[in-house]
């Protein structure tokens, strides 16, 4: 029977976008537009547009805290997604559960935002989270203030790459999706003791708000759908390689608007 088939279960841990691109309101559109079930943990509200951050208001650790347990007491969960933490207590108290074995498929998107606070605590946090992790999803931006030093160029990131394995995650993706060369954007990819590129054609648009927070969701979605890691990640570049090219025309705020998760202006469903 159709529909009787119960999906899979992703939670997503991360902060709420007002203008609704990124975060949470991105990966819950992930998450269903690949058909998976989402569930959410938020740990800050951020007043933001398409042209960038105004204001982050954490969410206190405790409140963190408490949504995981009212969560993971209930949902079996296939796979887990981090996002932005605007404090390293609510970071912390998603360590403990990750430690105690209650967060399966750990994507850990180690989001470092120049709008909060206590950006230098945070990054100590993620670092205490990330041995939990199957998969850290870093940008170069992330990658450099992780590792300590600038990540340019490829060779940086397949650097940082193996740099942030030996601090735990099975794989890590440094993704380079703003560093072309030529017409190809480069994410450099950790697996099982080496280095791989991977190439994706360049896509001129500047809506790209919240490209990175899809990528993550979508890797956990795969996952949770079944996918080994290295395919699960090889789809998710597909699907906002996808996204981005589809919202190439969309002209939503004023300034780096949302790409389209769920394909409407896909090229096949024109017309
Ligand atoms: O993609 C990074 C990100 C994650 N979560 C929230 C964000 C952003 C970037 O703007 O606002 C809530």
């Amino acid at each position: 029977m159709v529909g009787a088939v119960t999906p899979p279960v992703v939670l997503t841990i991360g902060g709420s976008d007002s203008f609704g691109g990124s975060g949470v309101q991105a990966d819950l559109r992930t998450l269903s537009a690949l058909r998976v079930y989402g569930a959410s943990v938020v740990t800050a509200v951020t007043a933001q547009n398409s042209r960038g951050m105004s204001d982050v208001y954490p969410i206190p650790g405790t409140v963190v805290g408490s949504q995981l347990a009212a969560v993971i007491e209930d949902l079996r969960l296939a796979a887990v997604k981090t996002g932005m933490f605007a404090s390293a207590e609510a970071c912390a108290s998603v360590t403990a559960r990750a430690r105690d074995g209650y967060l399966p498929n750990l994507v850990v998107d180690p989001v470092l935002s120049s709008t909060v606070r206590s950006r230098r605590a945070i990054s100590t946090a993620l670092e205490r989270l990330l041995p939990y992790a199957l998969i850290a999803t870093p940008n170069r931006e992330e990658a450099s203030a992780l590792v300590g030093w600038q990540v340019a160029t490829p060779a940086d990131m397949a650097g940082a790459a193996s740099q942030l394995a030996a601090g735990g995650p099975r794989y890590v993706v440094v993704t380079g999706g703003d560093f072309i060369t030529g017409d190809e954007a480069i994410d450099a990819v950790w697996i099982d003791g080496s280095v791989r590129f991977l190439h994706s054609p360049r896509v001129n648009s500047r809506n790209t708000h919240g490209s990175g927070a899809t990528f993550a969701a979508a890797v956990a979605g795969r996952i949770a759908l079944g996918d080994p890691p290295v395919t699960a990640v090889t789809n998710a570049k597909n699907f906002v390689s996808r996204a981005i090219t589809d919202a190439a025309a969309w002209q939503l705020g004023t300034g780096a608007g949302p790409i389209d998760h769920f394909g409407w202006s896909s090229a096949s469903r024109l017309g």
